[in-house]
């Protein structure tokens, strides 16, 4: 036979035939399936992005959806306060939730939903600050200057570190809950956000990071992976900073030191990478 005869029987349509082009194409079908499914609000989420109210979990979220898909998508308004968008992690599209960080009955409910009721949970991107957490009500911030004296950076900080170790805490004995009963995430991603406002003291903040090294925030970490088997999770820290603007309290100022768009995008660039690979090896 010859080559041209052979390059026939790609028009003829076989039964064979759809599954080879299934194959072919799969992860792109997979990728409209996957929208299709959020578009009409039954995408249960395989990625969770969790943390408090002004850490900058729903800025991250578009910027990962815009990075990590080529193709920009028209997302549907979503009714709820869960913001659901289908991002390419790795080498497949996985349905992403971001959940409210505000003690809420829709945070409760979601959280429940994706740990405890699905088994499909991949991953979490728990995004944490380093104290620098943004609160938008300006009655709430003149009343923590005026009446509880939170009065300079350092002392705001100090606040949002205690509060942010106190969500981490009650985050990690709910994985831990999910994780004994079979369910729960196969990786953990420590999203450490706003790297903009203290590359400076990149170092220190990794110092309370990483697992690796021994803080408040660490030993949280450590007896986590002593409880669920250390075997059964796998987890990174990663700085980030998608967004660059200055910090504000009280009139004390902190201003971005990431000041390159290329810089900015680098460290979003290598979290996505990251992040892919950590999918990637757990499957
Ligand atoms: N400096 C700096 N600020 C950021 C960054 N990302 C977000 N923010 C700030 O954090 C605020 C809260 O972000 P948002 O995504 O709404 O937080 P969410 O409540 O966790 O969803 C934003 O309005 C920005 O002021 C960043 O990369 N760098
Ligand atoms: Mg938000």
């Amino acid at each position: 036979m010859t080559n041209e005869n052979e390059s026939w029987t790609d028009l003829v349509p076989t039964i064979a035939k759809p599954v080879v082009y299934a194959y072919k194409y799969r992860k792109f079908i997979q990728e409209y399936w996957k929208k299709a499914q959020v578009k009409v609000g039954m995408g249960k989420p395989s990625v969770i992005v969790t943390g408090r109210a002004g850490v900058g979990k729903s800025v991250l979220a578009s910027h990962y959806h815009g990075e990590a898909n080529t193709q920009d998508w028209n997302e549907p308004g979503t009714s709820t306060d869960v913001e659901i968008k289908p991002i390419t992690i790795g080498d497949w599209t996985k349905v992403v939730a971001v959940i409210p960080g505000q003690n809420s009955q829709e945070r409760a409910r979601s959280l429940d939903e994706a740990l405890n009721k699905t088994d499909e949970l991949d991953g979490v991107i728990h995004v944490v600050d380093w104290g620098f957490t943004s609160i938008r009500e300006a009655a709430v911030k003149k009343e923590m200057v005026e009446s509880r004296g939170i009065d300079t950076i350092y002392k705001i900080r100090q606040h949002h570190l205690s509060l942010e170790l106190n969500d981490f805490e009650s985050m990690l004995d709910k994985l831990a809950m999910s994780k004994a009963n079979g369910r729960g995430p196969k990786w953990l991603v420590i999203a450490v956000n706003k790297v903009d406002l203290f590359e400076k003291d990149l170092l220190d903040a990794e110092r309370y990071y990483n697992p690796s090294c021994k803080s408040p925030f660490t030993n949280k970490i450590n007896s986590f992976l002593k409880t669920v088997g250390a075997n059964n999770i796998k987890i990174i820290h990663l700085p980030v900073c998608p967004m660059p603007e200055p910090f504000e309290w009280n009139g004390e100022i902190v201003a971005p030191q990431v000041d390159s768009i290329t810089k900015q995008r680098n460290y979003l660039r290598v979290f996505i990478d990251k992040v892919s690979l950590v999918q990637n090896g757990v499957k």
